[in-house]
């Protein structure tokens, strides 16, 4: 019987929106669509260069994207570009954004990343094709569309030389994309959002696990370890049957199947559920019962049931597959992750609470297997490029949960003109600010009023909108002088 509250299904429709919004990067989650919970699913279409970087290659491709105009004041009123990442995007989600363009009267557009959901420019996602799949190529998407858009704007207001005050926002990959842009295309963007960026790329990401142990506590974080060495002996023993009580028969690599459990409790604490997973597993604890059993109840109803997860996303064999579909994430993450960005989740040498067998070579042999070639992440070379967490931008506020994993990626510390804030709570994880609560799926319009950690959201909430009215207000050559609505209405 399964030991977590039936009410968690019925919040599994509005969760698949915001994680639609707010993907986690570990192994890409397919979350399907919800509707209802998105200002506008309008689908609008631009030639994209294929190679900004070639001289010879002039190829084009179709990217989408979509656009807001309910709360623009025309013609000069301000555009929010939110940023897609490393998913579909089909529409722009209502969260907090709603909020800030209504305040800002600000027109709102989303770009969708080049490969994923319908930009896909190839046919099929062979490894030959995904050349072109790379954070470079998708900020000068950006670039291009943030042009294009302002030439059509201007057009059908019968206006030239028309720069409207722009600013970007993103959150987790697409977050570090928003603090990019901003680092690589400052005449660009008034300014940044990067809500729990991910700007610094890391080979051995040891501090993930490390993190996940905090987050927990120490008497969660001991179970959690235990069921590791409890399912790790079960490997040995009898490793269909331990496969089967998780309903994960079909993945035949055992690395592939740890990953699945690691990345099922570390889930609870990216988005701010702690209680959900480490509650029942203290109590069956206390009571003696099975605690193998709990924890693959938690991952069935919770992680694969409410959640929205599949097992087949950490089947090796799965990722190798080339055809196109909208929901193939799972591989076009990985060539990231295998080529620029690593984040290898690896368990730290001691204390940790995944399995030691997940390591760095584990990441370099799926790497090897799902694309056919030896890839190697060049972190190095990416941080090299972007400056870490040393990135030289300026106008960015960082913003990150005080127990998401993922912290660890992003800027650490405030500077003068890249404020950054931490949203502390116990359950604060991965874009809560933009998302609503801490402890809850998307609210819509990032509707905070029900959550226990209000006011933590709400401080940095504040911080974010001063910010951003400061920098669109400083906002040169923008053909007006822009008029901040927020500061009048106070
Ligand atoms: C994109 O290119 C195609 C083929 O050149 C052209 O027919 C179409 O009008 C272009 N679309 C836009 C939105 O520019
Ligand atoms: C722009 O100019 C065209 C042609 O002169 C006219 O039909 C249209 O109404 C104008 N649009 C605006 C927003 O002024
Ligand atoms: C990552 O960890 C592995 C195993 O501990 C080690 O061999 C390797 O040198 C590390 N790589 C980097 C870049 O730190
Ligand atoms: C390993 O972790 C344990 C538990 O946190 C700690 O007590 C011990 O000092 C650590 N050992 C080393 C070598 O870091
Ligand atoms: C990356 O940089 C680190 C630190 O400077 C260095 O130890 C390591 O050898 C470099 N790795 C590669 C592959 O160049
Ligand atoms: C907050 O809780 C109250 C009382 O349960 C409920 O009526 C209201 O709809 C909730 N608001 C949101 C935004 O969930
Ligand atoms: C890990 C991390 O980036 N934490 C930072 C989040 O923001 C606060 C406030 O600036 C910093 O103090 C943390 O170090």
């Amino acid at each position: 019987m399964s030991r977590f509250p039936r009410f968690l299904f019925l919040i599994a429709s509005v969760f698949a929106a915001f994680l639609q919004a707010f993907q986690l990067e570990s192994r890409i989650l397919y979350f399907p669509n919800q509707e209802g919970s998105y200002l506008t699913k309008d689908e609008h279409w631009i030639n994209q260069t294929l190679d900004h970087f070639s001289p010879t290659v002039h190829l084009q491709f179709q990217q989408r994207y979509y656009e807001f105009l309910d709360y623009h004041k025309d013609p000069n009123g301000p555009i929010f570009l939110k940023i897609c990442g490393e998913s579909a995007c089909n529409g722009i989600v209502n969260d907090y954004m709603q909020v800030l363009a209504e305040k800002f009267g600000a027109a709102l557009v989303s770009l969708e990343h080049r490969y994923y959901g319908k930009s896909n420019p190839f046919d099929t996602m062979e490894t030959k094709n995904l050349k072109y799949l790379s954070s470079k190529q998708a900020l000068f998407d950006l670039a291009v569309f943030r042009h294009n858009y302002q030439e059509s704007l201007n057009k059908k207001h019968n206006l030239t030389n028309v720069e409207n005050p722009w600013f970007v926002f993103g959150t987790s990959y697409s977050g570090a994309l928003s603090a990019w842009f901003r680092l690589k295309f400052p005449h660009l963007t008034c300014g940044s959002l990067a809500s729990s960026a991910v700007v610094l790329a890391v080979y051995n990401f040891t501090e993930f696990d490390k993190q996940v142990g905090e987050s927990a506590g120490a008497e969660c974080k001991e179970i959690l370890q235990e069921i590791t060495s409890l399912v790790e002996e079960q490997l040995l023993y009898d490793e269909k049957a331990i496969k089967r009580l998780f309903g994960a028969e079909s993945l035949k690599n055992d690395v592939d199947f740890l990953y699945l459990l690691a990345d099922a409790a570390a889930i609870a604490f990216q988005y701010g559920n702690p209680d959900i997973l480490c509650t029942p597993l203290v109590n069956v604890k206390k009571s003696g019962e099975n605690l193998v059993e709990a924890f693959a109840s938690y991952v069935k109803d919770y992680y694969i049931g409410s959640f929205g997860s599949s097992v087949q996303t950490y089947d090796q064999d799965y990722l190798k597959r080339v055809s196109v579909s909208e929901n193939n994430e799972g591989r076009l993450w990985w060539y990231q992750v295998c080529t620029e960005v690593a984040f290898f989740q690896v368990a730290p040498s001691n204390d940790s609470v995944r399995s030691s067998r997940i390591d760095s070579q584990y990441h370099l042999d799926l790497c090897k297997n799902v694309f056919g070639e030896i890839l190697y992440p060049d972190v190095n070379m990416t941080n090299l490029y972007y400056g870490g967490t040393r990135i030289a931008g300026s106008k960015i506020v960082f913003t990150n949960g005080s127990q998401d994993p993922w912290r660890h990626a992003s800027k650490k510390k405030s500077t003068k003109d890249m404020p950054s804030y931490i949203i502390d709570c116990h359950n604060c994880g991965h874009g809560t600010d933009l998302r609503g609560c801490p402890q809850s799926p998307l609210s819509i319009k990032g509707d905070s009023s029900n959550c226990s950690s209000i006011e933590a959201v709400e401080k940095v909430r504040r911080q974010m909108i001063e910010h951003i009215d400061l920098w669109l207000s400083q906002c040169q050559d923008t053909g007006y002088a822009f008029d901040s609505p927020y500061l009048l209405s106070m």
